[in-house]
């Protein structure tokens, strides 16, 4: 005896175009194969589809140098593939590394700079650090303080452990989210020469501010340049330099 047609026994072949209504259709049944090129109008394109290909991403070293010659007596707090450059840039800091405990650099920024009002803290910031530790951006905007500058190298990778890409690759947008936590001021910067040109209002503006830096790979990673103060005695030594009347710059 013949049985009623099921839906399992319809094959592909017999699904006409026409019979696909839009509401059938899921964001997750659209293969990336599925679009073509001339269905991508300019419009579609936002800032964060631009692959680091399409732009000279700026060197992290350049970037700290100019951090360096402008910070006056802020405490800097380097982290991940900021560090070794940072160490040889500027030995004599008033700086405390963040490298055994990933994501926290922006938290340890983050007391610095209550416990300091008079003096900027300058966070260097990894991008899968941060995404590790995301509810830091709410933490900091909620104790707003005014003497912070959040600075983000984004790579788009970890760098550190091996250049594995971080979730979202280079798509994520710090800007937004930083602005959504609630910073008073979040910006990206793509261009040397832009950096240079913002960097001193940037470290005078009322913070907290954020920056995403674009940036490519750094020439040393913590396991290619090991070595550096053990983390203990870096705190050791920034709290003697602090507690010292007229500590240096
Ligand atoms: C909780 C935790 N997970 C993983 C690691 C291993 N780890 C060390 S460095 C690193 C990558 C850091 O990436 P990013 O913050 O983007 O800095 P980059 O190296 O790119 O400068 C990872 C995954 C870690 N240290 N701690
Ligand atoms: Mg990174």
């Amino acid at each position: 005896m013949a049985h009623d047609p099921k839906p399992q026994d319809a094959k592909p072949q017999d699904v006409k175009p026409q019979d696909v209504k839009p509401q059938d259709v899921k964001p997750q049944d659209v293969k990336p194969q599925d679009v073509k090129p001339q269905d991508v109008k300019p419009q579609d394109v936002k800032p964060q589809d631009v692959k680091p290909q399409d732009v000279k991403p700026m060197k992290p070293e350049e970037i700290l140098k100019l951090i360096h010659a402008q910070r006056g007596t802020a405490i800097c707090v380097p982290t991940m593939t900021t560090s070794p450059a940072w160490r040889t840039i500027a030995p004599d800091d008033l700086s405390v590394g963040c490298v055994g405990f990933m994501g926290g650099a922006s938290s340890l920024g983050l007391g610095l700079a209550l416990a300091q009002p008079d003096r900027r803290v300058l966070v260097l910031d990894g991008d899968g650090s941060l995404l590790m530790q995301l509810g830091s951006l709410a933490t900091i905007a909620g104790a707003a303080p005014r003497n912070l500058v959040h600075f983000l190298f984004k790579n788009g990778v970890y760098h550190t452990s091996g250049a594995q890409g971080i979730p979202g690759g280079l798509t994520v947008d710090f800007v937004a989210m930083a602005k959504g936590a609630g910073y008073r001021a979040a910006y990206a910067i793509h261009d040397i020469e832009d950096f240079k040109r913002r960097l001193p209002e940037l470290l005078k503006a009322e913070g907290p501010v954020f920056v995403e830096l674009h940036t490519g790979l750094s020439e040393q990673t913590p396991m290619t340049a090991r070595g550096g103060v053990p983390f203990p005695q870096q705190v050791t030594d920034l709290r003697a330099k602090l507690l010292k009347p007229r500590a240096r710059a």
